[in-house]
């Protein structure tokens, strides 16, 4: 948060933070003040921070005990954090006595601030959601632990060669990481293969290979500093890290090999987006991670409760996506072949205790196993699943369903290769279902989940999404909120419904005035930081059109760049017309895999290349494609955008949250009804967002009743121009067929249905450039959506899951 200007007195006394500062430079770091560099500063200051932290760390993990409270559990394999320096110290109250303390040793916050690396490990919305519900957990006073994976090499680092995108690996742990406390006494051994064998009136599983998982925590900081609560990622290690005997007889290669198995158990996060990869390692570190969190958390009950059938009562495990599913399995083989519960007790515990949240329709990214492949790994989750099935499948025979039904309910895929069905299995193991925005939720019924839903009709519910306003308003535009906080008090840090006050002060021409100033004052520091690092001129008065998110074809970044090479021929063809000066800013990773993404990154280029270096445009039109974008580029990004692109295929996109990032900061969205952008406009009005396009009914309609894209583009003569320029090599005049393929895909099939939408999507993008002229009309439509979206702050969805699935408030 913004915190005074520093003045520093000539002789003024340390205050006891510096004094703490320079003594953990001199005892921790092993450096002194004149010796210090830059980054032995930045450790330094963050040991200190810590030491602040921890103890608040005890003292809310010793409350947690003493109350005997039940503890939400949140199982992740990505946390999507970024940075944590400015969040913990903007939380806990004491920017400005760092700022001060550093300053006395002349030294800039915001500089250090620079040096720490994104701890970037997830992919994108469903990582940076568990990154939020972290912070709002704790915000709110709820004892929680995150679970997930220390990925020594998070997400890729995007580097952009001649307008393609080339991956290399991020090494964010090669300075060492001054967050996290390594927990050697919580380990636990993840086994993998072997033999499952009838001993008694039960069963042994003797697992051919096992893997050491051990404890690696950070704090994490609530607003207010009221509660830290533990982010738990798993490190692995070889029980037996160097074979001894192997080595003396010359292996030395082979003597490792058990911790080289271990090693790549953590090394990467697949960085698919929406698509699971199928392949066995993600498999295996599925596992790994969510056999270690139950373990922690079955022993943390049992060691303090005694009885393992009042688990429910004390934790709620919340699955984040399938990815930790087989946690349904994990918990009953505890329940029955270790606490020797019996099965249909140790089911009803199992259920009441997990529940489930669904981030994605997209049929691609439902994740299936093959069945060899799932028994091979793990034999004894095989034969629970199978138990499992048939309890449900006889539930479903008793209620009457058809073979179909049936066929659709059970855990088992038997189309073609047989297959485990992880959404099934994290269905019926969860007492609730939740999707991610309303639209989503009530999708979820209709569609993958139907036959489930008629099962089990009560289990589906909505907690539509919602994104921490401490990151993504306070730090990331500490100019806004001292403005808001000038405007209507400080109660809305508190509580982000209160930002409802300034609707009142939508008319008042000095607080627009204010905010368009902070606006612009964020469009010339990020202009500045383009023109530094990519050496492209913007002009901070121009209109910041913004499409930051993955790569994806149902994002229609591709929808957008049609609509820029429309654009630019209209600009070209009337010079004389009063055109809105707009900036066009595209970022994002594509999968490496995904050859139409990366695709999609390469034209950008091409574009961005062409139609900057075009005189005739005269500057109106400038193109941007930023490269390796991520959280601290959002930081940059999102305070200086004025329109908020939001165009997925309605029904494709389950919520986005970078939608609610861009409304808090003052931007107007051009969006379609799809995912959380529905209720954006019910809470900002109609008149406040920009809405185009068929809706998610009218999709499925055009998909079912045969859809003609080519009879579109002939009757369109603005798309049929603009694809054809694209599609003739216009803008890769090196490889003129580089495009021909995208870009007959829309003319083929279109999927995704940019032809249908384009007529649409340009006009509103004109009805933009009319209200941008209506200055005073832009203003008050800008407050109107920082006023109105309190609502999606991660507090509130994060008390909806308090009350309604975990019981905890
Ligand atoms: C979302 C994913 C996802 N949905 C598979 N699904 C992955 C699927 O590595 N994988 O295999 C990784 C990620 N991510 C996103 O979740 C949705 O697309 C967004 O609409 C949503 O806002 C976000 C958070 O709910």
């Amino acid at each position: 948060m913004a915190s005074d200007p520093v003045s520093v007195p000539k002789r003024a006394e340390p205050s006891e933070f510096d004094k703490h500062i320079v003594k953990v430079l001199r005892h921790r770091v092993g450096k002194d003040e004149r010796a210090a560099k830059q980054h032995d500063w930045y450790t330094a200051s963050i040991y200190a921070l810590r030491d602040e932290i921890i103890d608040r760390w005890i003292s809310s993990t010793r409350r947690t005990y003493d109350e005997g409270g039940k503890r939400v559990y949140y199982l992740s394999m990505e946390f999507l954090i970024g940075r944590l320096l400015r969040d913990a110290l903007s939380n806990i109250g004491m920017t400005s006595q760092m700022e001060k303390a550093l300053a006395a040793h002349g030294l800039e916050l915001s500089a250090l601030e620079e040096l720490e690396p994104d701890a970037a490990l997830g992919n994108g919305g469903l990582g940076r959601l568990a990154a939020c519900f972290m912070e709002s957990l704790a915000t709110l006073d709820i004892p929680a632990y995150g679970y997930g994976i220390r990925y020594v090499n998070g997400m890729f680092r995007q580097r952009i060669d001649d307008g393609w995108q080339v991956e290399l690996p991020e090494t964010w742990l090669a300075h060492g990481n001054p967050w996290e406390f390594e927990r050697l006494e919580s380990s636990y051994r993840i086994g993998f293969g072997g033999e499952v064998e009838a001993e008694g009136d039960g069963v042994i599983w003797s697992p051919a290979e096992e893997i050491e998982a051990t404890a690696v925590d950070t704090p994490v900081v609530g607003w207010r500093g009221k509660r830290v609560n533990t982010l738990r990622l798993w490190t692995a290690s070889a029980l037996d890290p160097i074979r001894l005997d192997a080595f003396n007889a010359g292996d030395h290669i082979g003597a490792l090999e058990e911790q080289v198995r271990a090693d790549s158990l953590v090394r990467v996060l697949y960085p698919a987006d929406s698509s699971p990869s199928g392949q066995e390692l993600r498999l295996r570190q599925e596992y790994f991670f969510t056999s270690a969190s139950i373990q922690d958390i079955v022993r943390r009950h049992v060691q303090y409760e005694g009885d393992i059938r009042t688990l429910p009562e004390k934790a709620a495990i919340q699955l984040n996506d399938t990815h930790p599913s087989v946690a349904v399995a994990e918990l009953m083989r505890i329940f029955v072949d270790i606490h020797g519960l019996e099965f249909n007790e140790a089911w009803e515990i199992c259920k009441q205790t997990i529940s489930y949240t669904n981030h994605t329709l997209l049929p691609e990214a439902l994740e299936t196993w093959p069945l060899p492949l799932f028994e091979r790994l793990l034999p004894r989750h095989m034969q629970i699943i199978y138990a499992i099935n048939s309890r449900i499948l006889r539930e479903a025979r008793k209620a009457g369903c058809s073979d179909e039904q049936i066929a659709a309910i059970s855990l088992i895929d038997e189309g073609g290769e047989r297959r485990v069905r992880m959404a099934n299995l994290a269905f019926v193991g969860a007492h609730s279902v939740n999707g991610v925005a309303a639209l989503h939720t009530e999708l979820m019924k209709e569609t993958v989940f139907a036959d489930l839903h008629s099962l089990y009709p009560t289990r589906i519910n909505n907690k539509t999404n919602g994104v921490t306003p401490r990151r993504w308003l306070q730090q990331c535009n500490p100019g806004l909120t001292k403005v808001i906080r000038d405007a209507i008090g400080d109660d809305f840090l508190d509580d982000a419904a209160k930002l409802s006050d300034l609707n009142a002060l939508a008319n008042d021409s000095t607080l627009g005035e204010r905010i368009h100033e902070v606006k612009r004052s964020n469009k010339l520091a990020l202009a500045d930081y383009i023109k530094k690092t990519m050496g492209i001129r913007l002009d901070p008065d121009a209109l910041f059109d913004v499409q930051i998110k993955r790569i994806h074809e149902y994002k229609r970044q591709l929808l957008n760049l049609i609509e820029t090479v429309a654009l630019y021929d209209q600009i070209r063809s009337h010079p004389e017309r009063d055109w809105v000066p707009r900036v066009k800013i595209f970022g994002g990773k594509a999968a490496s895999s995904y050859h139409n993404a990366k695709l999609v990154i390469k034209l950008a280029n091409d574009i961005a290349r062409r139609v900057n270096s075009d005189p005739s445009v005269g500057g109106l039109l400038k193109v941007v494609f930023v490269p390796n974008y991520n959280v601290s580029y959002a930081e940059r990004i999102i305070p200086a955008a004025d329109l908020s692109e939001q165009i997925s295929t309605a029904g494709m996109e389950a919520s986005g949250t970078g939608n609610m990032k861009f409304a808090l900061n003052g931007a107007l969205t051009i969006g379609t009804l799809d995912g959380a952008n529905v209720e954006i406009k019910d809470h900002v009005g109609d008149e406040n967002i920009v809405i185009f396009g068929l809706t998610a009914e009218e999709v499925a309609q055009k998909r079912a009743n045969g859809y003609n894209p080519r009879e579109i583009i002939e009757g369109s003569r603005e798309l049929a121009q603009a694809l054809s320029a694209i599609a003739s090599g216009v803008f890769s005049p090196d490889d003129r067929n580089r495009y021909a393929g995208l870009i007959g895909g829309i003319y083929d099939h279109d999927w995704f249905m940019c032809a249908a939408d384009f007529d649409g999507y340009a006009a509103a993008q004109r009805s933009v450039d009319a209200r941008w002229e209506d200055k005073a009309g832009w203003r008050k439509a800008a407050i109107h959506n920082i006023a109105n979206v309190g609502w999606f702050s991660s507090d509130r969805t994060i008390s909806e899951y308090a009350r309604d699935i975990w019981k905890v408030l």
